[in-house]
């Protein structure tokens, strides 16, 4: 039985690519808004133009929970449109995993260099790592739309997050 299941974070991924496919993005570009946008930063309690990179994670968690009625582990993050409060839910929690064990749909959090703040950026893992330091992640709020990038490990300032220990969906039931 053990193999005939699909982790949450694998159905989260595929609703963030769902979004891809649907092209959402900014509008205008460059708005941190936009109808996509808009529905987005509501599911995470946000009503006004944001950074929504940690919003599109959230709400494609929320989406994929509520669908198969399962227990939503990013449901006790305070700010949830705030890539620091899963930095700290994360590590709170003992998320933080290797990157050679990331797995599709492990949370990657972002700290990018270029300034003093902590914890920039996020989204899920579309390809891992492997033994490899690239890897390809699908983001909200990058280059005004929401992306897969080409992103590579740096230690310190890239980390991932194993955020649905345990919680399945049976392959029978995911095809109803
Ligand atoms: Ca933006």
């Amino acid at each position: 039985m053990g193999d005939k299941e699909t982790p949450l974070r694998v159905l989260a991924l595929e609703r963030m690519l769902e979004w891809y496919a649907e092209g959402v993005k900014e509008e205008p570009p460059g708005s941190n808004w936009g109808p996509a946008v808009r529905d987005i930063l509501a599911r995470a309690g946000i009503h006004v133009p944001a950074p929504w990179c940690a919003a599109a994670v959230y709400a494609a968690v929320d989406d994929v929970t509520q669908r198969y009625g399962l227990p939503n582990p990013l449901a006790s993050i305070a700010r949830k449109a705030l890539v620091a409060d899963y930095y700290q839910a994360a590590q709170e929690k003992g998320w933080i995993i290797d990157p050679y064990y990331v797995d599709y749909g492990d949370l990657v959090i972002f700290d990018f260099p270029e300034n003093d703040r902590r914890w920039d950026h996020m989204g899920l893992v579309e390809t891992p790592p492997g033994k490899g330091m690239s890897f390809r992640s699908v983001e909200g709020n990058t280059g005004d739309r929401l992306m897969i990038r080409e992103r590579f490990i740096v230690p310190g300032r890239v980390v991932f997050a194993r955020w649905d220990e345990g919680i399945t969906v049976p392959f029978s039931r995911k095809e109803d």
